[in-house]
């Protein structure tokens, strides 16, 4: 099995959905590069190897017919990525609100089974917000279980704000969702010297698996994937590119994505698998570490034939309680404000308008290119792909929130700089924050 093939494959199905988001190839994902020997940095050829990849019944697997959506923020275009697989919003720096990615997470269900050849399976999420609502009724949790339930594997990033963080960002700290955490591999393939990330965020408790905790860890530092040209961190950091294609990164979201496509091999292999069950066999089958926090808390690195060897075994679904969706959009968003002219997003309010929680967790919420009513995107899939020209950034030109300017935004209103949260983060994938000023130099090395 070939990661960045099979990803490859995957982002070849990958969406495009509104908010300056799109649905790409994620950082740790993409192509692999011949320049797989590369010293200081640990190569996606180097990762197939550590979670089991390259032998047995997974080396046979690719991913095919499985549809991964990545939904990302600050995207550029990706040399081998189709044009019209990714959309952008108004730019691409990456300040997005939590009502935008919950329309983005709306739109992958509502289009799962656009493509019958790829049906969308796993959703890679490699994102949190600083919000901390109530789990039985927080609505960014509620739009990951509907994911969920749908029979979408969703894997979302544990955050990078440090062992002592005491909670997961949201969603992964969603009990139902797969929650992962990244590895220090130390510069050898074997994983008897693999460590827990001292910058994946845990949860206040030593039961792994539940009560928000961390589900499963794979590898995610100092990762050499595809560079970006152009990209803001590859202007920010031009220290961290690794020849003329490579770039390395560390982050929770470099894990998600291995996760994510190996939860891909699996439904290739299992394709009437459920979410519960491709997340217990991942669970189960990982490879115990052997010390310190990692083997405090139980948590296990990723091993590919490990959970291929657990698709014979019967799994219970669980018994977790279920988010009602009907609590606040603020208690989503946390402290991650968009902000447009000094005034801050905040309240029942999408970028588009009033929200109600309770209302919208009643019913579909896509109606076409109308996500509660408030015109999005075209209307849709064109029969061979998700057209970036029916998301055309005038479809995003509408009135802005209450409190500012008649006129709607610009782009410079949603430059980086005005994103005050630090958790929306690129942190994720990168440093602490989507923004590119916050981004810690110290995350690309
Ligand atoms: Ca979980
Ligand atoms: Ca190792």
């Amino acid at each position: 099995m070939n990661i960045g093939r099979r990803l490859r494959a995957a982002v070849a199905t990958a969406v495009a959905v509104p908010a300056g988001l799109a649905l790409t190839g994620g950082p740790a994902s993409a192509v692999v590069s011949s320049a797989d020997t590369t010293a200081g940095a640990t190569t996606l050829a180097q990762v197939r190897s550590v979670i089991g990849a390259d032998t047995g019944t997974a080396a046979t697997l690719t991913g095919k017919g499985v549809g991964v959506a990545l939904i990302d923020t600050g995207v550029a275009s990706v040399p081998g990525l189709p044009a019209a697989q990714i959309v952008n919003g108004p730019t691409a720096t990456g300040a997005v609100d939590v009502s935008q990615m919950i329309a983005a997470l709306d739109w992958v269900v509502q289009h799962r089974n656009d493509d019958p050849a790829n049906p969308i399976r796993v959703l890679n999420l490699s994102y949190g917000s600083g919000g901390s609502g109530q789990s039985w009724t927080d609505p960014l949790q509620f739009a990951v279980e509907r994911a969920w339930k749908a029979g979408i594997v969703v894997v979302a990033a544990a955050g990078n704000n440090g062992n002592a963080a005491g909670t997961l960002t949201n969603p992964a700290t969603d009990d139902w969702v797969l929650a992962v955490g990244a590895t220090a591999t130390n510069g050898t393939t074997a994983t008897g010297d693999d460590t827990l990330a001292t910058f994946t965020n845990l949860a206040s408790t030593t039961t792994a698996g539940v009560a928000g905790q961390v589900d499963l860890l794979a590898p995610g530092t100092s990762i050499a994937s595809l560079r970006v040209p152009g990209s803001n961190v590859d202007n920010l950091y031009p220290s961290a590119r690794v020849g003329e294609t490579l770039f390395k990164g560390s982050g929770t979201s470099q894990a998600t994505a291995v996760v994510s496509a190996a939860a891909a091999l699996l439904l290739q292999a299992k394709p009437a698998a459920t979410p519960n069950q491709v997340k217990d066999w991942l669970i189960k089958g990982a490879t115990a570490l052997g010390t310190g926090t990692a083997k405090t808390l139980g948590l296990a690195e990723l091993n590919v034939n490990g959970a291929l060897a657990r698709t014979g075994t019967t799994v219970t679904p669980p018994a977790l309680q279920a988010s009602s969706g009907a609590g606040s959009l603020q208690g989503s968003r946390g402290t991650s404000y968009l902000t447009l002219d000094g005034v801050k997003l905040t309240g029942e309010r999408t970028v588009w308008g009033p929200f109600s929680s309770i209302q919208w967790a009643a019913a579909t919420s896509w109606s076409g290119g109308l996500w509660l009513g408030y015109r999005l995107a075209g209307d849709g899939w064109t029969g061979t792909s998700w057209a970036s020209k029916t998301w055309a950034a005038g479809t995003w030109s509408a009135a802005p929130w209450a409190g500012s300017a008649a006129t709607g935004w610009s782009d410079p209103a949603w430059s980086g700089r005005t994103w005050s949260g630090r958790t929306w983060s690129a942190g994720t994938w990168s440093g602490r924050t989507w923004s590119s000023d916050g981004w810690s130099a110290t995350a690309w090395s």
